[in-house]
């Protein structure tokens, strides 16, 4: 029988990869989905804190173990921007559209466009936190493609593929992303601690 796992987080495409990814081993149980109200904050200055912040805020709410992840977009001519700061990246707004029309004005300039997608993934049972990384390597294209994924994946190309994240079909996506990766880690974990 599937158990249900709970994430900590607001962002409902986060969840779908997520369930994909866990799908015929876990429910997973978003904040909406557990009625919790109010948006986690993410007031730290690194994925890992940010990431284990929102798990321990909603450990300590229900007291039961959870999980939260902190995604980045990290481009090598920008010094890793914007990184931590991905989701405000043009402001307090959270545009994607946004988001991603600043970044392509600042990488004009700028002939290597390479980048990575990290995500730190907390895991919080309440004695423990315990972190795992994922990374996918790539480039940013000049123009948006494809109307899959969501955030940057239109301009994400992730290397060894002709294109965007936002072209992939999803499972592609989940088998090669930052997420995918980090959960793969994940579920080593959790079926080795069983
Ligand atoms: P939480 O509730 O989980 O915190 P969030 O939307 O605040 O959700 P993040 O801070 O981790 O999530 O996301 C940072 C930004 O990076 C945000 O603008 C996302 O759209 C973008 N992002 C995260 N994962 C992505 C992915 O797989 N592909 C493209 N963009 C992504």
């Amino acid at each position: 029988m599937e158990k249900t796992i709970l994430f900590a987080t607001s962002n409902e495409n986060k969840k779908r990869e997520v369930q994909e990814l866990l799908h015929n081993q876990y429910i997973v149980q978003s904040l909406s989905d557990l009625h919790f109200e109010d948006e986690i904050p993410e007031p730290f200055n690194t994925l890992e804190e940010n990431a284990q912040y929102k798990a321990a805020q909603l450990y300590r709410a229900l007291n039961l173990p959870c999980f939260a992840e902190d995604t980045g977009l990290e481009v090598f001519s920008l010094g890793n921007a914007p990184g931590v700061k991905s989701a405000r990246y043009a402001g307090e707004q959270r545009s994607t559209e946004d988001n991603i029309s600043l970044l392509l004005r600042n990488l004009e300039p700028h002939t290597d466009r390479s980048a990575r997608f990290r995500t730190v993934l907390a895991y919080c049972d309440g004695t423990t936190s315990f972190l795992f990384e994922g990374i996918v390597e790539g480039t940013i294209g000049k123009i948006k493609r494809g109307t899959g994924g969501f955030g940057y994946d239109p301009v994400f190309m992730p290397m060894g593929y002709d294109c965007s994240f936002a072209e992939m079909d999803k499972a592609t996506k989940n088998k090669i992303s930052h997420r995918g990766i980090a959960i793969q880690k994940f579920i080593k974990y959790l079926q080795s601690s069983k």
